[in-house]
């Protein structure tokens, strides 16, 4: 093993939709994370693993930071609390637009009272550059460098890839020296039934409107790798209420049909085979506050 080696876990922290998924989807060129134009896609930790010759980072993708309301949204900052425990590198990202002075982000009390008092690196993102002047970048970067809270601010544009190197090699500056934790050519943690399911939950943020989509969790109950013909996927859409049930399905099962459509094809990119999606849609009833349906559905390793 070589003793220069640098291996880490790297918390990417921020709040809903402010592109934390796309940077970790750019700094390992391949899509893992799934991303929407609506906050709070992600909710659980997604772990992306980039390795080279001499270093391993382990990107810890995260829920955005929020007040939870109800249970589930508890268990997504259960998850971002265990990554930033974990992580060796602090990465903070901001979206330029949203939250020019990150005043919204440093007003949530996880990010005041824990975040912003570790004593681990952190780096800032400034995201989404590509929306705003230069002059604007140039301003932001002042601001943030004169409360010397960040050991590096870097604007950064996750989606047209503007300086996603730079920010790989300032993670690789802190990172501390050891050797690496997983085999190079394992990308990720969770198996091919959770990236299914993600994508099937990413279509319906895409195609539902309102309260829907945030009411949906996906169960992959079949999934068979034939040896003639294509894979079989089954999948349950969970809902909360009948009436959201009637949505999904939409009228004359066009609604359903459609998802199937896209979300087929999503998956069938991902996992560069054929396959045959079934999906169906059943109701349980407040399940987001149900402490035991959220178990069982792998929310939240809480010891
Ligand atoms: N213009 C622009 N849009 C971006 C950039 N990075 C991300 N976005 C968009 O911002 C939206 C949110 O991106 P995500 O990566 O899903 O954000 P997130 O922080 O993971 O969001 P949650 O999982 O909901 O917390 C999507 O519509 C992205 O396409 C960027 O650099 N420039
Ligand atoms: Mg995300």
């Amino acid at each position: 093993m070589n003793t220069k080696n640098k291996t880490g876990y790297v918390a990417i922290l921020g709040l809903p939709n402010s592109g934390k998924s796309t940077l970790l989807n750019a700094l390992l060129g391949q899509k893992l994370s799934i991303i929407t134009s609506k906050p709070q896609t992600t909710r659980k930790r997604i772990l992306g693993i980039l390795s080279e010759e001499y270093y391993q980072i382990i990107f810890l993708d995260t829920p955005g930071i929020l007040s939870p309301s109800y249970l589930l949204q508890e268990k997504m900052m259960e998850d971002v609390k265990t990554s930033l425990d974990d992580a060796d590198v602090i990465v903070m990202i901001i979206d330029v637009k949203e939250d020019s002075s990150a005043d919204n982000l440093f007003a949530q009390e996880f990010v005041k009272d824990t975040v912003i008092k570790s004593k681990k690196p952190k780096l800032l993102i400034l995201n989404k550059v590509d929306l705003i002047t230069q002059e604007k970048v140039t301003e932001l970067l002042n601001h943030f460098e004169s409360q010397k809270l960040f050991e590096e601010i870097i604007p950064l544009s996750a989606t047209f890839n503007f300086n996603t190197q730079r920010v790989k090699e300032e993670i690789i500056r802190f990172l501390p020296t050891g050797p690496k934790l997983f085999p190079d050519d394992q990308v990720t943690d969770e198996n091919e039934r959770f990236f299914v399911s993600e994508i099937v939950r990413e279509k319906i943020l895409e195609l539902y409107r309102d309260e829907v989509p945030y009411s949906c969790e996906i169960l992959i109950v079949d999934f068979k790798e034939r040896e003639k013909g294509k894979n079989f996927i089954s999948a349950e859409i969970v809902v909360e209420r009948d009436s959201q049930k009637v949505i999904i399905i939409g009228k004359g099962g066009a609604g359903i049909k459609k998802l199937g459509q896209v979300a087929r094809e999503s998956i069938e990119e991902f996992l560069q085979r054929e396959v045959f999606l079934e999906l169906r849609v059943k109701v349980r009833k407040k399940w987001r506050s149900d402490e035991n349906l959220l178990k069982s559905f792998g929310y939240s390793k809480k010891e």
